[in-house]
């Protein structure tokens, strides 16, 4: 959700009929409730068709969105308090205003930007460092950015997961089987959308809006409860990943963003233009369309954002995972060369495209910066889960997505299926590759 329309979580507040008044500390109330059980994993038997290629070339329109001039560059402080948190991890935490908008160009430190780039995602492996009961399941959202305000030691301490994949969230633990997100109202709308759709039985069931600690959040069922040690990837679908309003935004208002553009120096020095060297930031939408290009999400319609494995350790680097080969041995690393659970994604994903293809949500959204998540552990139950819809969001009347045409600005495609075709493409080889190799072996 763009973040002029994410509104903060005071604000939400103030919208609704007075819903923190007596909530105290560690208080949870349910504004509304969908107690609907989690599905489970439903696997059917079926022939693994090959997917040829999309045929086409991969290359989505590209929109240079100009920087304001120096001029009118605000050289605002970053407000950052660098902070030691679980050993070597360092976490930037920000008193910006998750409403912030800013009325001029300027510099603009990500409110949701709590883990310092530098120092933590961009290392590519890092261990979890899990300070709460030893032996306790991790769960999906531990890759996720989990701390939004500024904390005493303390409450550190009790906090036993950090984040380190990709999109920014903020979750808190809920009670047995449950987890909490920061609320969002685009996500929420989501949510209950989906509630009366198809699509609900690929969706982590949703209880509601609750209350803690002043703040609200979401909550909805933890997808790892049912695994023994599970392994987690994170993969962001579709052929851009920001909404056409953050570009027209960007071209009425650009903000220029220090943050991104020390994120961009980090993966390659020679990125920036002379004059965004010049302004020592670019526009979120320039990052984000350097990213695309960069990974696979241009080329293949999605992009690996996270793993995390089931000996703890995470894996954020894949920046540079473009092409299907560097896709595919991913992939390969992740399941272990293991060909019963490549056929379960496959057939759960065969699954999930006929699901969308059926979907009215589907149709009626465009679904940008939504994730596939993909979890298997040593028992070879293997599952994949649609998750994130921060910035999924309505179209107008009437209109309607095929979610598989080329974006072109205006179309608001967003290349989902597309995307999953290319999936479904890459995990296929991989299977066929891994019955040779199991065949082989036999054999040998
Ligand atoms: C981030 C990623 C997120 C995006 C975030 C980017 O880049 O693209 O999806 O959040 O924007 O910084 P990276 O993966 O390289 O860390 P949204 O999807 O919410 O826009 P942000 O810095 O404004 O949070």
């Amino acid at each position: 959700m763009p973040k002029e329309r994410r509104r903060s979580l005071r604000e939400a507040v103030a919208c609704r009929a007075s819903p923190l008044g007596d909530g105290g500390a560690g208080k949870e109330r349910h504004f509304s409730t969908e107690q609907s059980p989690m599905e489970e994993q439903e696997e059917q038997s079926r022939d693994i068709p090959v997917q040829s290629g999309p045929g086409r070339g991969g290359l989505v329109p590209q929109v240079t969105i100009t920087a304001a001039t120096d001029g009118q560059m605000e050289q605002t402080e970053l407000d950052a308090d660098m902070d030691e948190v679980n050993g070597p991890l360092r976490r930037k935490l920000s008193n910006s205003s998750i409403s912030s908008t800013g009325s001029s160009a300027g510099l603009e430190e990500s409110e949701d930007d709590i883990l310092s780039d530098n120092e933590t995602k961009s290392k590519g492996i890092i261990t979890l460092e899990h300070l709460g009961d030893a032996g306790e399941a991790k769960p999906w959202w531990k890759l996720k950015t989990v701390v939004h305000w500024p904390l005493v030691a303390s409450q550190r301490k009790r906090l036993s997961w950090v984040q380190l994949a990709g999109h920014k969230g903020s979750f808190k633990a809920a009670e047995e089987g449950t987890i909490l997100k920061k609320y969002s109202e685009n996500e929420k709308l989501c949510f209950e959308s989906l509630t009366d759709d198809v699509l609900q039985r690929f969706v982590p069931a949703y209880h509601g809006v609750v209350e803690r600690d002043g703040e609200l959040f979401l909550q909805m069922n933890d997808l790892l409860v049912n695994f023994d040690g599970p392994n987690v990837m994170d993969c962001k679908m579709g052929v851009r990943t920001y909404l056409e309003e953050e570009l027209v935004r960007a071209r009425e208002k650009p903000k220029l963003r220090r943050d991104l553009y020390n994120k961009m120096l980090e993966v390659d020095s020679e990125a920036p233009t002379p004059e965004e060297q010049k302004q020592q930031a670019v526009t979120k939408p320039r990052y984000m369309q350097w990213r695309e290009s960069l990974s696979s999400t241009n080329t293949l319609g999605f992009r690996i954002e996270g793993i995390k494995k089931a000996d703890g350790t995470c894996h954020t680097d894949f920046k540079k995972t473009r092409s299907r080969e560097d896709v595919t041995q991913v992939f390969r690393d992740f399941v272990n060369n293991n060909g019963n659970i490549i056929s379960s994604y496959i057939r759960r994903l065969e699954d999930i495209k006929q699901t969308l293809k059926a979907s009215e949500f589907f149709m009626k959204h465009e679904v940008i910066g939504s994730s596939l998540l993909f979890i298997h552990d040593h028992t070879e139950r293997a599952e994949v889960w649609l998750i994130d819809f921060g910035k999924t969001t309505a179209l107008p009347d009437e209109q309607t997505l095929d979610h598989w045409s080329p974006w072109q600005e205006g179309n608001r495609e967003d290349g989902y299926l597309w995307g999953l075709d290319n999936l479904l493409h890459t995990l296929t080889s991989l299977s066929t590759e891994c019955t040779q190799l199991s065949v082989r072996t036999e054999c040998s």
